[in-house]
């Protein structure tokens, strides 16, 4: 059953015999701690620390109480024929791009974000669900794979953190919720990822380059994700 419990993507029901999760902490290698701090347990169950949504259980979650997930945010600026970044006319400021991916689920547009497998390092899950979603590596020959990999590697050790916690995302209930860690990976001149081809694979349905602006409108929390990347670098929002 501990085997079960730790590796299957989705927990028992509470009140299993043999299920005894251990809340807030390392579960075995399910990672049940919040980066909201201590979460409340009312009657065996975990309690959503955002507030109430109106939905019990924990709907198509797999995991109760936090469901930890990763975000990458790949930036580059955005250039004209000749190179030359642009700016927007109104602010004056650069805009920035990122790489974004329509999801197969509910068709909007998002981060290309995944769930931290147990055991998972997030550096890991960054890396991995860009190349699966962004870069269609479900599909690359195991040399293909290692090949970008090792062209991106460097490009991915570099990251700068933006956010860390809850995110507002439409499958939260009141006892399992949906938690993030979002990192920027910015290429400057636009010769790393900025010239690598984009394909959609795994749970995205398209992916391209997208202008960051206050127009955004993405799945979940994203657009705020991305108006402090866009506040990072003084690009226009
Ligand atoms: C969002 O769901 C996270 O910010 C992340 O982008 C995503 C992870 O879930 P899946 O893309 O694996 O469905 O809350
Ligand atoms: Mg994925
Ligand atoms: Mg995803």
């Amino acid at each position: 059953m501990k085997g079960l419990t730790s590796m299957s993507w989705a927990d028992p029901n509470i009140g299993d015999p043999g299920f005894k999760p251990k809340w807030n902490l390392l579960d075995g290698k399910v990672n049940r701690k919040s980066h909201q701090g201590e979460y409340h347990i009312v009657n065996g169950y975990p309690i959503n620390p955002q507030g109430r949504t109106g939905l019990q259980g924990r709907g198509c979650l797999g995991r109760w109480g936090p469901n930890h997930a990763a975000d990458p945010v790949v930036t580059r600026w955005k250039r004209n024929d000749k190179g030359n970044i642009i700016k927007n006319p109104s602010s004056g400021l650069p805009v920035l791009q990122f790489v974004s991916i329509q999801r197969k689920d509910s068709g909007e547009w998002a981060i290309p974000g995944g769930m931290v497998d147990p055991g998972e390092l997030v550096s890991v899950t960054l890396k991995r669900e860009f190349f699966e979603e962004a870069l269609n590596s479900l599909s690359m020959s195991d040399e293909e794979k290692a090949q970008q990999e090792s062209e991106l590697e460097h490009f991915f050790n570099n990251g700068k953190e933006i956010y860390r916690g809850y995110v507002d995302d439409p499958r939260n209930t009141d006892n399992a919720w949906m938690e993030t860690v979002v990192f920027n990976f910015h290429d400057e001149t636009g010769d790393i990822v900025g010239k690598f081809p984009l394909q959609a694979g795994d749970d995205a349905a398209k992916v391209h380059w997208t202008d960051i602006s206050q127009d955004l409108q993405l799945y979940a929390s994203h657009s705020d994700f991305l108006r402090a990347v866009g506040e990072f670098h003084k690009a226009h929002w």
